[in-house]
């Protein structure tokens, strides 16, 4: 079964979505994501212009050697860009051989180890009541875990908060640091100690801010705090975990076992974020996921808008067959989206399954995606209020 055809397919039908299809000589296809958001095009030219050429006429069921040659081969190893590219090829290739299997994905991954998956959905507001009405919606559409994000008084709406789609984001960790916890206390009052609360920070703190604001959130019982530093000093971990029992989730931004070597070994985070789109795929996530469970470290994968169906419907393959899984984020893609990619997962009472169709389980439908061309756009940045840039 060779490799006969690969094509790379961007569409833009509610934001930007990089595709890889491949086609074998006897007529099986699978899809890969490549989205990497704001940066979408590096991705296609990586992917046409390097990868294209080395898979057409290659053996499609050699997932592993295809990944090594790849990553390997090019002599210049990890970086978002090739990550993402190698995921694409590496989930397309399993989307293919589950297909010729004629089973769902997660069988060929060792089968269920779970029912289904409890994913987390995201409730933000200005304000408490706007905050609390935006939880019971979240939960009247089923879901059992809630990420809580809340505006800051003082600052124009920050990251997370509904109203903050803007280019450029205002900061001030000190009004952030004041504020927070009397959010998660006015919300535990209201919803009990039962539910699941989770929260990103979106690698805003220092260390020292991050171990305080860990120590200030422990009454509340957080699921997980997330990316409380910028993640590339992996060391600032140990600081935040000698001050707090809040567990910490990171590595959104991470695209190789390597980023996760210390955090790992060293135990400090309880959840791995990682995307299969964003970290190499299936093959690569898998690897990391095993060593984190040699430390009882969870899987926490990352799933914003800008993971496309196909990225999502493999996380979710993966997850079934982990016994390592923690909890999904799941953010509803809108109605054209689902248009392009049809899919076959499904989301009842909290839990995601990835469905019972052969290989991934989602098709893209080349002439809807064909409606939508690609449209530039650019993640926000965020500055302090003297104007400096800070991380977003
Ligand atoms: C999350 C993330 C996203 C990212 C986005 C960047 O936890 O869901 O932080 O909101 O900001 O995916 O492309
Ligand atoms: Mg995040």
């Amino acid at each position: 079964m060779l490799i006969d055809r690969a094509e790379v397919v961007v569409t833009s039908p509610d934001r930007n979505f990089v595709t890889l299809k491949l086609t074998t000589d006897d007529g099986l296809s699978g899809l890969g994501d490549a989205t990497l958001n704001g940066r979408e095009m590096a991705v296609v030219a990586y992917l046409r212009d390097h990868v294209v050429p080395m898979l057409i006429g290659r053996d499609a069921h050699r997932i592993e050697d295809t990944w090594q040659l790849l990553y390997r081969g090019a002599y210049w190893r990890r970086g978002p860009v090739t990550m993402a590219a190698i995921a694409a090829v590496d989930t397309a290739l399993w989307d293919i051989k589950a297909r010729a299997a004629g089973m769902p994905l997660y069988q060929l991954l060792g089968g269920a180890c779970r029912d289904g998956l409890l994913a987390y959905g995201h409730a933000s507001g200005q304000d408490l009541p706007e905050l609390f009405d935006s939880i019971r919606e979240r939960r009247a559409l089923g879901f059992r875990a809630i990420r809580v994000q809340s505006g800051v008084p003082g600052l124009p709406p920050v990251y997370g908060t509904a109203s903050a789609a803007r280019d450029v984001e205002v900061w001030d960790s000190r009004s952030y640091l004041r504020h927070l916890p009397s959010v998660f206390e006015a919300v535990r009052s209201e919803f009990g100690p039962q539910l699941p609360l989770l929260h990103d920070v979106h690698h805003r703190l220092t260390p020292i801010q991050a171990a305080r604001l860990g120590k200030a959130l422990e009454p509340y019982d957080l699921f997980w705090l997330e990316d409380c530093t910028p993640a590339e000093n992996q060391e600032a971990l140990r600081l935040v975990r000698q001050h707090t029992t809040t567990p910490l989730a990171i590595g959104e931004v991470f695209n190789t076992v390597w980023d996760y070597q210390q955090i790992v070994r060293e135990q400090l985070i309880d959840y791995v974020r990682s995307a299969v789109t964003h970290t190499g795929g299936i093959t690569h996530l898998r690897r990391i996921l095993d060593f984190a469970a040699q430390y009882q470290i969870r899987s926490g994968m990352h799933g914003p808008q800008d993971v496309s169906p196909v990225g999502m419907a493999a996380a979710l393959h993966l997850g079934l067959a982990l016994h390592n899984f923690g909890i999904q984020e799941y953010n509803p893609h809108g109605a054209r989206t689902d248009e392009v990619f049809r899919q076959s997962f499904t989301f009842t009472d909290g839990l995601l399954h990835p469905g019972s169709e052969p290989g991934l389980g989602v098709s893209l439908d080349v002439d809807e995606a064909g409606k939508y061309p690609y449209a530039r756009a650019y993640l926000p940045v965020n500055r302090l209020t003297d104007g400096t840039l800070h991380d977003w």
